[in-house]
């Protein structure tokens, strides 16, 4: 069994991915953000990225006449914001932007003052929105709830929330924020982030509160957005089963490769194998029965296209971000010459597998 993984996973080649990369930069999940002119759009973005207001402000990837991409993280992103400028006026044509947006738009986030009633604009476009019927999910976001006058808030929220319904009406949440508030802190950040991760649980496990129990756990944090990198670019290439089944491997193998370098460790055929053996047989059988779905997708066009492909997809990312956070652990202790446990391990792999499998699986 270890055999057949060390055939697929090969730790001596150095594959081409561009074709990989590619297909998931094009498949980047995205949140679209819809509101009017200092609704708040650019300060919720920079809220939770971190991205500062010059980053935001000149929008290093403008890509519409009315919107701003940005790509998140920057260098190596797993999804982006379209963020939509200057909605002022009632003649604000979305159709660009829908076609920007294309399937992989996840969701519509609504941004509204939580004092600003005059929302024609911002509900002119969403009527657009609606009738395309390619974004499902809308998330009302009422910002600067904290400016309003406390006795006001709860009646000016919920005028707004009507208006909104009154377009689009398939359920959605809202909640209440302010990105402004006197500690510094997001005010009902929680309940926020809460609410995204519904929409787009990927976020949830870039935005997760850092476990700073341990160095090995903070050193981690460091390289985990390159984890989640190759592994939504492992699940991107799934998506076209014959590609997955050659990139999936290759990419997880690549991966591997620049962690262990990232931990000093030298990285050859042995570390591989002392790698993989600590994640016993259970993994083995788990990877193999994998590769061999993914070879029957492979002979079956229909079943690959469709249920089969997001399936797979769903699966590499889980793996691939397993794998990623087990070699860490193992190439951290490693590179301070302790041995590490297999039970240790293999718990740490089932769980990083779940949560990956988690943040990967959304409509
Ligand atoms: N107090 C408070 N001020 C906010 C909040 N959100 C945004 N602002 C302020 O409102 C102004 C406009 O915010 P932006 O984030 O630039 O608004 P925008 O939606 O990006 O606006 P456009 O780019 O013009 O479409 C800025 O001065 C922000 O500081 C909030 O939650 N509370
Ligand atoms: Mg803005």
């Amino acid at each position: 069994m270890f055999a057949k993984i060390k055939e697929f996973i090969n730790p001596s080649k150095n594959p081409d991915l561009t074709q990989a990369h590619e297909l998931q930069r094009k498949h980047l999940p995205t949140l679209w953000l819809l509101g009017k002119t200092g609704a708040g759009k650019s300060s919720f973005i920079q809220a939770l990225t971190g991205l500062s207001s010059i980053e935001v402000g000149n929008g290093f990837e403008p890509c519409t006449m009315t919107a701003c991409v940005y790509d998140f993280p920057q260098d190596k992103a797993v999804m982006r914001f379209l963020d939509t400028r200057g909605l002022g006026e009632a003649d604000y044509d979305a159709t660009e932007d829908i076609a920007v947006i294309g399937e992989s738009g996840n969701a519509v986030i609504v941004v509204m003052k939580a004092d600003e009633p005059e929302q024609s604009a911002v509900l002119a476009a969403l009527k657009q929105v609606k009738k395309e019927k390619q974004i499902k999910h809308l998330l009302l976001i009422h910002t600067a709830a904290l400016l309003c006058d406390e006795s006001e808030r709860e009646r000016q929220i919920i005028f707004n929330e009507q208006q909104v319904k009154n377009v689009w009406n398939t359920d959605f949440s809202a909640v209440s924020v302010d990105f402004e508030s006197q500690d510094g802190a997001i005010y009902n950040e929680d309940l926020l982030i809460s609410e995204l991760t519904k929409i787009l649980p990927l976020l949830g496990l870039i935005l997760e509160k850092k476990d700073h129990s341990t160095v090995e756990s903070n050193n981690f944090d460091k390289v985990k957005k390159e984890v989640l990198w190759y592994a939504s670019s492992a699940a991107a290439s799934d998506l076209i089963p014959a590609v997955g089944l050659v990139s999936v491997p290759a990419i997880q193998a690549t991966m591997l490769r620049a962690l262990a370098k990232q931990y000093n460790v030298e990285w050859n055929k042995r570390t591989f194998s002392e790698l993989i053996g600590t994640l016993g047989s259970s993994f083995a059988l788990q990877y193999s029965a994998k590769l061999g779905a993914r070879e029957l997708v492979k002979l079956i066009p229909i079943y690959g296209q469709t249920v089969g492909a997001v399936g797979a997809a769903v699966v590499s990312f889980g793996t691939s971000y397993g794998l990623g956070r087990v070699a860490c652990y193992y190439f951290y202790h490693k590179s301070k010459g302790e041995v590490v446990s297999n039970e240790t391990m293999q718990t740490l792999y089932k769980n990083s597998f779940k949560k990956g499998k988690a943040a990967a699986s959304y409509e």
